[in-house]
């Protein structure tokens, strides 16, 4: 049979000799940050591996087929086309009519699990809803989690979700929630949330203790680690609930529904910060793709590696 994606040369190399990769997504890019940042930002990321010596698959699907690991021809592709978001529902139908998308944490985490990529950078998890007891707007990126051997580096879940009720489903999910060298679970774009962790990890290499050991016990679940962007590059807090009020309040009125939800947030906040969020969004991204460098890294050099 053959496989159900295309691996670049460059992932599968690192692959097979074991070398750490990093996976990206594509739907921060393509719906999560303004055009042309995004292409900039796609590009970035990917350099700050590969300064690391570590090996960025962004992932995507481009005219049907998911690609492991973008060329610089793909990279533009996500930034400039208006591509659909893609979440794991959604790609058998791109396959089916050779249509592209972006694909979101929970489609990436899906497809870099398909290719036997085990560490993944982004900036924010998907979540519950605010009112989700209503709307039943849950973000599969947590179901995904829960049946996904993959380690996700964010920083927290954004502020416009119901976080306490996202800790909740990940707790009944049996997903491992770590702290980055914190015990506060962070909220996007402010380091703190109001909300405490059980663990922390101080370290990569106790990530891939806690990756090795999840193996052991034959569970399947991925690995939220929580990152918090630090104190001195966070938004300010007065701004950001000022902000994030005024989002929540035009995501009612305009009566936005489903998959629309987070971009349309996403891009008020952008809009309504005089691009502030996007600047701290950023930050945060980076240090995450850094955090997620590391954890390849430890995990590609642990002791029993094959
Ligand atoms: N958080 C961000 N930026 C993003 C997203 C989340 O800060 O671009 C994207 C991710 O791709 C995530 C998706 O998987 O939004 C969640 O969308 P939904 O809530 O529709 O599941
Ligand atoms: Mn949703």
């Amino acid at each position: 049979m053959t496989t159900p994606f295309v691996l670049a040369e460059t992932v599968s190399a690192a692959l097979a000799e074991g070398r750490p990769v990093v996976a990206l997504e594509s739907t921060i890019i393509s719906h999560g940050l303004p055009r042309p940042r995004n292409h900039e930002a796609a590009r970035e990321f990917e350099r700050l591996l590969v300064e690391m010596g570590v090996t960025p698959a962004t992932i995507a699907v481009l005219d049907g087929l998911p690609q492991i690991g973008l060329d610089a021809e793909g990279l533009r592709r996500i930034a400039n086309e208006d591509l659909a978001k893609a979440s794991v529902r959604d790609l058998p139908i791109l396959a089916a009519a050779g249509a592209s998308g972006a694909t979101t944490v929970a489609a990436t985490a899906h497809l870099a699990a398909l290719a036997g990529i085990r560490v993944f950078a982004t900036g924010g998890l998907g979540g519950v809803h605010r009112g989700a007891s209503d709307t039943f707007d849950e973000s599969a990126d947590l179901s995904t989690l829960a049946r996904t051997p993959v380690t996700v580096v964010s920083a927290g879940v954004k502020s416009v979700l119901d976080i306490a009720a996202t800790l909740e489903r990940l707790e009944t999910l049996s997903v491992p929630v770590v702290g980055f060298r914190t015990r506060i679970f962070p909220s996007f774009w402010l380091t703190e949330s109001a909300h405490e962790l059980d663990w922390s990890v101080e370290s990569a290499e106790q990530v891939a203790a806690i990756m090795l050991s999840q193996d052991q016990l034959g569970h399947r679940q991925g690995i939220v680690v929580a990152n918090p962007i630090p104190l001195e590059q966070q938004w300010d807090p007065t701004e950001h609930d000022r902000v994030l009020g005024e989002a929540l309040a035009a995501a009612e009125r305009a009566g936005v529904r489903g998959k629309a939800v987070t971009p349309f947030l996403l891009r008020f906040i952008v809009d309504a910060s005089n691009g502030r969020s996007l600047e701290v969004n950023l930050d945060l991204a980076r240090n995450n793709v850094r955090v997620a460098g590391e954890i390849a890294v430890a995990w590609s050099s642990r002791d029993g590696s094959p």
